[in-house]
């Protein structure tokens, strides 16, 4: 069966901001993929073009996908760089080519009679991410709230889906509270987490009394995690704190401490975007996963770059950043080959689309980071869930404690 037709349209993700959403038909089928849009993104992104180009991106795209078999996604792909012809999408826009790859997988899932997650991992995608839960937030996702960006929590205990997002809720409601006994007035950050004027210590020590009230309540053991977000911070020559200027040195210090003295579980862009340096020598200092965000982009070559110099031993995986589905699946197998773990994210401008959980389970990855409330961060937790009901699925179990 071939591609018959794409149709973009605009619609609005969840800052209110206008962005593309793409249709596949082939006979009777369709899908579609919407594109999720970054505040704090990494300079080497594919580029997001402006979505009043639709109707000539459009021209342009169905032109070149019609008549290409839906289940051959990798000519699909190809044809999408070609007609794009740059190196990072500035041509026809990463966030017009990955909806158009990721709708086509969904409909060839559609047409083949497979939940995506099965159409794409085969028969030995049997395990569930654990959820990473953003629960109080700051930088660029809530400016005048937490200098880090993301503050976030690991159900660790929990055995399976249902009980690890129940874990996560709790926690969110939790700080909630916490919050309101210490009179801090609180309001929700762009992807739901509670974002306040509080400092980064306090925020620790919060989320450390509500997970320990969630560990009595529950018997779930929580651990906590960090999206630094380095690169907002960095001046060029220090990391920019609201009280003080860290050097390079301090920075990869302070980092270790606060793994140490939070028992972190995970550190997601502790240093800036090219410093493949710091991040290699706090990957060496600490025992907690160190994930790279920015300095990855879901590229091969900046991956590849990082395994060469030992930075981080964990890849963020958000297919927008690079544009296609199987330049995703590449960025995937290199880190997975290499020994690092794969964390499947969302943006912090999301949608209804669901995709990204059903990337995590084909890509078999350790965690997912979608958020814990809000919902269009609801729509993927619920699809894990789902996923998990049908399936009986097992959870994964995480690789580094
Ligand atoms: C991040 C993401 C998602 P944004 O930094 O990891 O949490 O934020 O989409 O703004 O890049
Ligand atoms: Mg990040």
């Amino acid at each position: 069966m071939i591609i018959e037709d794409v149709i973009y349209r605009i619609v609005f993700d969840s800052r209110g901001n206008r962005t593309v959403e793409c249709e596949v038909h082939s006979e009777d089928f369709y899908a579609t993929a919407i594109a999720p849009a970054g505040a704090s993104t990494g300079t080497e992104e594919a580029v997001v073009k402006d979505v009043s180009f639709i109707d000539e991106i459009q021209e342009k795209v169905s032109k070149a996908l019609i008549g290409i078999s839906v289940f051959d996604q990798i000519t699909v792909d190809e044809t999408l760089r070609e007609i794009d012809g740059t190196n990072n999408f500035s041509g026809i826009g990463g966030n017009f080519a990955i909806t158009a790859s990721l709708a086509t997988a969904k409909l060839a899932a559609e047409i083949s009679g497979f939940p995506l997650y099965a159409y794409l991992g085969g028969i030995f995608a049997k395990e569930l991410p654990y959820p990473l839960g953003n629960v109080i937030g700051g930088g660029a996702h809530a400016p005048g709230s937490t200098n880090i960006q993301e503050f976030l929590v690991i159900p660790v205990g929990a055995d399976n889906f249902l009980d690890a997002q129940t874990a996560n809720a709790l926690t969110h409601r939790k700080i909630r509270e916490e919050l309101r006994e210490r009179n801090i007035f609180a309001a929700k950050g762009d992807e739901g987490a509670w974002a306040a004027q509080i400092s980064d210590e306090m925020a620790f020590e919060i989320i450390k009394s509500a997970t320990e009230k969630v560990k009595d309540e529950t018997g779930i053991e929580m651990r906590m995690g960090v999206d630094v977000a380095a690169t907002e911070l960095w001046d060029g020559e220090r990391y920019v704190y609201r009280d003080r200027k860290l050097t390079t040195e301090e920075q990869v210090s302070y980092m270790g401490e606060l793994a140490d003295k939070y028992s972190l579980l995970y550190i997601e862009d502790p240093l800036h975007e090219n410093d493949f340096e710091g991040f290699a020598e706090l990957t060496r200092a600490v025992k907690c996963m160190v994930c790279g965000d920015d300095i990855f982009v879901t590229n091969i070559k900046r991956i590849q770059r990082g395994i060469e110099t030992g930075a981080a031993n964990t890849v963020l995986i958000k297919p927008n950043q690079i544009g296609t589905l199987t330049d995703t699946f590449r960025a995937v197998k290199l880190s997975k080959d290499s020994g690092y773990d794969i964390v499947v994210s969302h943006r912090s401008g999301e949608t209804e689309d669901e995709t990204i959980a059903h990337l995590s389970v084909a890509f078999n990855a350790t965690l997912i980071k979608t958020g814990v409330v809000g919902g269009e961060r609801i729509a993927k937790l619920n699809e894990l869930i789902r996923i998990e009901s049908e399936d009986e699925l097992s959870m994964i179990k995480i690789k580094r404690l």
